[in-house]
C-alpha cells in the first residue's frame, strides 16, 4: 500500500473511533489457563489452582471504554466460572461468571471465550473465580487507563503498583470449604494474609517471602489496592507516611488524606503515595477488621524501600506501624464514610433522587436444625445466613439460561421487597425463634430504566456482622449509612444526593444500615451478595432479573456460541 492510502485510512480508522462508530478496529485476545500449580508457603507445599500458573493471576490492562475477549481454558480438574468484578457488562450478563446465576460451570477440558466490555469504568477493578471457594487463589487485577494517557483528576504518578491483599490456608481451600458445609459449624481460619502473594516477614517461615516495594525519593506512586481476602475486612497502613485516597471500584474520589486504609473483599481502592520521607524501610501493614467468631488475627507486611545510595544505608528492621485494632468499627465505618465521587465535567453524578422502586433488605446470620447432634454451629446447629429471611437455594442450570429460554420452575420471581416480619433487628439479643430462615431460589423483577433504592439492615440475629454487599452489572451510589435500626422517617434526612461515592461492594457496618441507589439500565440477570466467602456459602445473596427495555439497544444481546451449558 502507499504512503498515502496508508494515511488515508489511518485518518479513516482514527475518523471512526473518534466518532465512536467503532470502538476498535483490534479487539485484544488474552488466554486465561486454568491449571493445578504446586506451590509452596510457610514451608508447607500443596497444589493451588491458577490462571497461566502465575499467583496472583495475570493483570489486564485496558483502556476506558474498551472491550476484550478472554479465552478461558480449564485444564484443571476441577469446574470454574470467571467473574469481571465491577465491568457492567452493557446488556451482556453472558460473560458475568456466577456460577448457576449467569451460567454453567467451565468443566474440564472445555473452553468459554468471554468478551468483556467496558464502559465508563476507570483505575482499578478485578477478576476472580465464582464457582466453590477457588476465587482464593484464581484472581488478578482489572487496571483500566483514561483514552488519553495520564489524564488523571490529580497528579500524575510516576509509576502504579498493584496490591493483591489474599488469605493463605496450608490446607486445600476446596477440603475447608467441604469441611464445614458438612460439620455446620465456622471454616477454619486462614493461615496468613498475603500482600501480592507473599506472607511478609512476621509469620513462621516466611521471611523470604517479602514482597518488596522500591521508590525512589521525590516521587508519587499510585498503589492500586483490591481486597481478595476471603473472609475479612482489612486495615492497611503504611510506616510514616499519610496516603491520599483517590479512587475506588472504578470510580475516581474527591482526594482525602489518612493515615490508614480500610477496605472490604470485593472493594479497590487507589490512593498516591509521595515518598517524602526519610530515604529508609518502611513497613505496610494489613490486618483484619473483624466482630465476629474466630478470625485469622494476623498481620502481612511488605517492605517499602527507598532507593538509596551506598553512602546513606537504610537501617534494616524498622518499626511496624500501629493497625487500628481488630475489633475497631468505627475506623472501617469511618473510613468508608469519607468516600465522595470526585465532581468532573465529563463524569456527571446522576443519584436517583425520587427512586420508583424501593426495597428494604435485611441481611442476618442464621441457623438451621443440626440433622443429626453433631453440628458445629450455635447450640448444636448449623449456620446459615438470608437476605429477607431467605437462604438462597442454588439450582441446577443458571437463572440467565432459564429467564432467556423460558424454563419454568427454575426459580420464582416474588423475592420480597421487605422481610416478612419487623422486629427490633439490631436488638442485644434476637429471640431464637427468629434465627431459622426460610429457603429458595428467588428473583426480584426490575423495570427497565426504573430507579432502585435499596436499604441495607444488619441484623443481630445469632450475632451481627459487617456485611460487604457487592452488586453485578452496576455500581451504585452509596447515599447513607448509620447503626442501629433504620428511621424510615429521620434516616434519609442525613442522605448525601450531592455527591456520594459510586461503588459497587459496600461494607453495612455491623448491626447498622446503609442505603444504595441505581438506575436499572442494563437488562439481564445479576446477583447480589455478600462478598464474604462464608456467608456467601451459607446463602447470603439474591438475583436481581431487570427487564428489556422497548428498543433493541435496550435489550440483553443473544449468547454465545460457547457458552457453557449444564
Ligand atoms: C516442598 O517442595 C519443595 C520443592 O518441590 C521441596 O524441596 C520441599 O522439601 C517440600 N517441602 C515440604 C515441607 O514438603
Ligand atoms: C481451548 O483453548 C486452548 C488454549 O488454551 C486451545 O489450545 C484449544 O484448542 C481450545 N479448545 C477448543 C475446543 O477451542
Ligand atoms: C480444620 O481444623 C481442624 C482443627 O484444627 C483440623 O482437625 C482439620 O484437619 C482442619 N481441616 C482442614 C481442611 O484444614
Ligand atoms: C451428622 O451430620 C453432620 C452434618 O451433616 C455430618 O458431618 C456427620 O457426619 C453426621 N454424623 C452422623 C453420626 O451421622
Ligand atoms: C499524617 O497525618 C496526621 C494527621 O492526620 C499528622 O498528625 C501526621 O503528622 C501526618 N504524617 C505525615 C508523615 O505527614
Ligand atoms: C488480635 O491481635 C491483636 C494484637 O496483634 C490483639 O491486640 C487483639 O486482642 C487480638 N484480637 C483478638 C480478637 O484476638
Ligand atoms: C476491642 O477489644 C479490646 C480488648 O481486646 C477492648 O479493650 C476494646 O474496648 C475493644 N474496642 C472496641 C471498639 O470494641
Ligand atoms: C432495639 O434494641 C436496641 C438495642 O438493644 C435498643 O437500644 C433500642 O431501643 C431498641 N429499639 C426499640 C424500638 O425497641
Ligand atoms: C423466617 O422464616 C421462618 C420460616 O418461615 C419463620 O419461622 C421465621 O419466623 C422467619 N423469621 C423472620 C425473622 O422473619
Ligand atoms: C428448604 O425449605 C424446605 C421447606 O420449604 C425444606 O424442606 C428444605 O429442607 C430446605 N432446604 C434446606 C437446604 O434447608
Ligand atoms: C431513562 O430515564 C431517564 C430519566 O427519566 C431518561 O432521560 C432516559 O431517556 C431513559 N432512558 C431510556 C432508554 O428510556
Ligand atoms: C461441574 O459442572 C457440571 C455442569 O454443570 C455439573 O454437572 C457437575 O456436577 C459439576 N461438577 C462438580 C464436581 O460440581
Ligand atoms: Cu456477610
Amino acid at each position: 500500500m502507499g504512503t498515502t492510502k496508508a494515511m488515508i485510512l489511518q485518518i479513516l480508522v482514527a475518523l471512526l473511533l473518534h466518532s465512536g462508530v467503532i470502538y476498535s478496529y483490534a479487539t485484544t485476545y488474552y488466554n486465561f489457563e486454568v491449571v493445578e500449580t504446586p506451590y509452596s508457603r510457610l514451608c508447607s507445599n500443596k497444589t493451588i489452582m491458577t490462571v497461566n500458573g502465575q499467583f496472583p493471576g495475570p493483570t489486564i490492562y485496558v483502556t476506558e471504554g474498551e472491550t476484550i475477549v478472554v479465552v478461558v481454558a480449564n485444564k484443571a480438574r476441577q469446574n470454574i466460572t470467571i467473574h469481571w468484578h465491577g465491568v457492567k457488562q452493557p446488556r451482556y450478563p453472558w460473560s458475568d461468571g456466577p456460577e448457576y446465576i449467569t451460567q454453567c460451570p467451565i468443566r474440564p477440558g472445555t473452553n468459554f471465550s468471554q468478551k468483556i466490555e467496558f464502559s465508563d469504568e476507570i483505575g482499578t477493578l478485578w477478576w476472580h473465580a465464582h464457582s466453590d471457594w477457588s476465587r482464593a487463589t484464581v484472581h488478578g487485577a482489572v487496571i483500566i487507563h483514561p483514552k488519553k494517557k495520564d489524564n488523571y483528576p490529580f497528579p500524575v504518578p510516576h509509576a502504579e503498583i498493584p496490591i493483591i491483599l489474599g488469605e493463605w490456608w496450608k490446607n486445600d481451600v476446596q477440603e475447608v470449604l467441604s469441611e464445614f458445609l458438612e460439620n455446620g459449624g465456622e471454616p477454619n481460619i486462614s493461615d496468613a494474609f498475603l500482600i501480592n502473594g507473599q506472607p511478609g516477614d512476621l509469620y513462621p517461615c516466611s521471611r523470604k517471602d517479602t514482597l518488596k516495594i522500591t521508590v525512589d525519593h521525590g516521587k508519587r506512586y499510585l498503589i492500586r489496592v483490591i481486597n481478595a481476602v476471603m473472609n475479612t475486612i482489612m486495615f492497611l497502613k503504611i510506616g510514616g507516611h499519610n496516603v491520599t485516597v483517590v479512587g475506588t471500584d472504578g470510580a475516581y474520589l474527591k482526594p482525602f488524606t489518612s493515615d490508614y486504609i480500610a477496605i472490604s473483599p470485593g472493594q479497590t481502592i487507589d490512593f498516591l503515595l509521595l515518598a517524602n520521607q526519610k530515604s529508609q524501610n518502611y513497613y505496610m501493614a494489613v490486618g483484619p477488621y473483624s466482630v465476629a467468631g474466630t478470625f485469622d488475627n494476623t498481620t502481612t507486611t511488605a517492605l517499602l524501600e527507598y532507593r538509596t545510595t551506598p553512602s546513606t544505608p537504610s537501617p534494616s528492621s524498622p518499626p511496624l506501624p500501629t493497625l487500628p485494632e481488630s475489633n475497631n468499627t468505627l475506623a472501617s465505618a469511618d473510613f468508608t464514610r469519607k468516600l465522595k465521587t470526585l465532581t468532573l465535567e465529563n463524569r456527571p453524578i446522576n443519584v436517583p433522587l425520587n427512586p420508583s422502586t424501593k426495597l428494604f433488605f435485611t441481611l442476618s446470620m442464621n441457623t438451621l436444625p443440626c440433622p443429626n447432634s453433631t453440628c458445629l454451629g450455635p447450640f448444636g446447629d448449623r449456620f446459615s445466613s438470608s437476605i429477607n429471611n431467605l437462604t438462597f437455594d442454588q439450582p441446577n442450570i443458571s437463572i440467565l439460561e432459564a429467564y432467556y429460554k423460558g424454563i419454568n420452575g427454575v426459580y420464582r420471581g416474588d423475592f420480597p421487597g421487605r422481610p416478612p416480619l419487623a422486629f427490633n433487628y439490631t436488638e442485644a439479643s434476637v429471640p431464637r425463634e427468629l434465627w431459622v430462615p426460610a429457603n429458595g431460589t428467588k428473583v426480584r423483577y426490575l423495570d427497565y430504566n426504573s430507579t432502585v433504592e435499596i436499604v441495607f439492615q444488619g441484623t443481630n440475629t445469632v450475632t451481627g456482622v459487617d456485611h460487604p454487599m457487592h452488586l453485578h452489572g452496576y455500581s451504585f451510589y452509596v447515599v447513607g449509612s448509620g447503626f442501629g435500626d433504620f428511621d424510615e422517617k429521620t434516616d434519609p434526612g442525613s442522605y448525601n444526593l450531592v455527591d456520594p461515592p459510586l461503588m459497587n461492594t459496600i461494607a453495612v457496618p455491623v448491626n447498622g444500615w446503609t442505603t444504595i441507589r441505581f438506575r436499572a439500565d442494563n437488562p439481564g440477570v445479576w446477583l447480589l451478595h455478600c462478598h464474604l466467602e462464608r456467608h456467601l456459602s451459607w446463602g447470603m445473596m439474591m438475583v436481581f432479573i431487570t427487564k428489556n427495555g422497548k428498543s433493541p439497544s435496550t435489550q440483553m444481546d443473544p449468547p454465545p456460541p460457547d457458552f457453557p451449558r449444564c
